[in-house]
């Protein structure tokens, strides 16, 4: 298979993500404004990433996937609603998102907090909606939650701000007690759980839509850790090398934050030979799918090289 075939294909499953996100959104009876600050958000592009995750685990668990479209669209949009309450004063305080304005610069912040929970209790409407026998849509419903909350994403979150306060408390202070070693440790358990949890779940969804057996969602999981790890590496390098056109957001935010890095605790080129490293892991963990593994391998090797 070809480099263009896999973009092909990625910009097939693409199109479906985007043709299913705005069904869903066409459905809801919101008031307007809610709706529009919804859609400029969640039609704004972007890499749509966890969503073709999870077509790519039903697809090699050899799923339909009209079995899985609605565990997509649900997993797209607590995404987007993480990155509009990320970008917010409070948080990241970030003016430029997926290529233009963030959302809160546009309709306000009071709005902008409202379309992340409009978005947030709508993907799990969404998911529960799955054509899927009732066990199935409870296991799926699970997996998203359990993702999505203080043991995941939003626990991630709350411990990267932390950290993110007390690494500026300490440069005051010139602390240098803790080891290079353990800010990784720390830095790889806050990823884990802010963005690693839900990239993982988008495998465990992809395989549970397909009624994967146990050892196929453990493989499908491993993946996912390790291209999660991955990612945010990948992540943090384009923050350092990237440019503002490709990324569509403001690089050079995390120096400016104060905010631990793998670039800045390991190094860029150390850093490079660990996303490498992830990715081969990563593809080891699949090759069991045998024929079937060959587009998860080049979306594990295109997490690493994209450039935004
Ligand atoms: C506010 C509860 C809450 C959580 C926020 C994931 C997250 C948690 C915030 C995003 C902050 C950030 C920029 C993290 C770096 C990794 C990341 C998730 C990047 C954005 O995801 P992409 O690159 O974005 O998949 P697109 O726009 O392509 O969907």
């Amino acid at each position: 298979m070809s480099g263009s075939e896999f973009q092909t294909h990625l910009e097939e499953l693409r199109t479906v993500v985007e043709a299913a996100l705005k069904a869903e959104l066409g459905r809801v009876e919101w008031p307007d404004s809610l709706k529009e600050a919804v859609e400029y958000s969640l039609m704004a592009g972007g890499k749509r990433l966890r969503p073709v995750l999870v077509l790519l685990a039903n697809e090699v668990c050899g799923g339909k996937q009209g079995e899985a479209i609605e565990a997509a669209c649900a997993i797209e949009m607590i995404h987007t609603y993480s990155l509009i309450h990320d970008d917010l004063p409070s948080m990241d305080d970030d003016d430029f998102r997926r290529g233009r304005p963030t959302n809160h610069k546009v309709f306000g912040e009071a709005l902008a907090i409202l379309a992340g929970d409009g978005l947030l209790t709508q993907a799990f409407e969404t998911i529960s909606s799955a054509n899927a026998d009732p066990g199935r849509v409870s296991e799926l419903v699970r997996i998203l939650a359990i993702a999505a909350g203080g043991g995941g994403m939003v626990g991630g979150q709350v411990l990267d701000l932390a950290a993110t306060k007390a690494q500026s408390l300490n440069s005051e202070q010139n602390d240098s007690n803790r080891t290079a070693e353990t800010r990784v440790e720390q830095l790889t358990r806050i990823h884990k759980m802010k963005t690693g949890a839900l990239i993982t779940a988008a495998l465990d969804l992809g395989a549970v839509s397909a009624c994967a057996e146990h050892e196929n969602r453990s493989r499908l999981r491993r993946y996912g850790h390790c291209i999660g790890l991955a990612f945010q590496i990948a992540d943090d390098l384009l923050d350092v090398t990237g440019d503002q056109t490709r990324l569509g957001k403001t690089p050079g935010r995390d120096a400016d934050l104060g905010k631990l890095t793998y670039p800045s605790l390991l190094g860029i080129e150390p850093s490079r030979a660990r996303a490498q490293q992830l990715v081969q892991d990563a593809c080891d963990a699949v090759e069991a799918f045998g024929e079937r593994s060959v587009w998860l391998k080049e979306l594990a090797r295109f997490i690493v090289e994209r450039d935004h």
